[in-house]
């Protein structure tokens, strides 16, 4: 297997992977900690699940105190100038939307899409990590389900009223997503990651979300060419 081949190959303490696991690392910290402020942003769009959404948010604030751990663990200085820079368009879409009141276009942001992206980024993680960050990733990634979740139901519920407007907003946010999964592309490969992977594990979580959605197939495939525009 390719995977136990990776596995042997890396060394945690190398320069070339605690450089990697530097900007990785903060990236992982940083989306964290704006996972945390858009579930704050959500719990005040949507009273009515305030305490389920700020719920939310405490959990990805202890996802940050988790990885930031990692850093530590392995003497790394995580590189959160380079991280804020990386989020900084999924951040400017997410505002735009909380400011004009675009709730569903918040969900589909945070709750799928980006829930998506961390999902399918800490599976590909978890068997080439060292084994402090494996057991702690395995931990998050169980977490990450039931945000995905939420946004999941909610957009059902609404499905007739937000369509639209999810399928604008779609447009706007894989594009974003891809070209920052290719920006990182070299770092993932020196934590033994495969980029290729990603791309499919997300494919594959979100369109099965869409379904969930209410979209038929063939508009599920429309919704995912968007990402070749990036
Ligand atoms: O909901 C969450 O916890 C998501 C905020 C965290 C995002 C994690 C972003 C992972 C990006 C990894 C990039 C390298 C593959
Ligand atoms: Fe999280
Ligand atoms: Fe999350």
């Amino acid at each position: 297997m390719s995977q136990s081949l990776a596995t042997k190959k890396l060394d945690y303490n190398s320069d070339t992977y605690r450089d990697s696991f530097s900007r990785i690392n903060g990236i992982v910290i940083e989306g964290e900690q704006e996972a945390y402020d858009n579930f704050i942003s959500l719990a005040e769009l949507l009273p009515e699940f305030s305490q389920e959404l700020i719920q939310l948010g405490k959990m990805e604030r202890g996802h940050r105190k988790s990885f930031e751990a990692c850093g530590k663990n392995l003497d790394v200085i995580p590189d959160l100038e380079m991280a804020k820079d990386f989020f900084a368009d999924l951040r400017q879409l997410f505002k735009t939307a909380e400011i004009q009141q675009k709730i569903a276009t918040c969900l589909l942001i945070q709750s799928l899409v980006i829930e998506c992206f961390a999902i399918a980024a800490y599976h590909n993680y978890i068997p080439v990590a060292d084994n402090f960050a494996r057991k702690i990733t395995q931990s998050v990634v169980k977490d990450e389900y039931s945000h995905l979740n939420f946004g999941s139901i909610w957009l059902k519920q609404h499905f007739a009223e937000v369509k639209t407007e999810i399928e604008i907003a779609n447009r706007q946010i894989l594009p974003i997503i891809l070209r920052m999964l290719n920006q990182v592309e070299s770092d993932v490969k020196a934590l033994g990651m495969n980029k290729l992977e990603i791309v499919e594990e997300f494919m594959v979580n979100y369109g099965e979300a869409l379904h969930q959605m209410g979209f038929k197939t063939t508009e599920i495939l429309r919704l995912s060419s968007q990402a070749l525009t990036a």
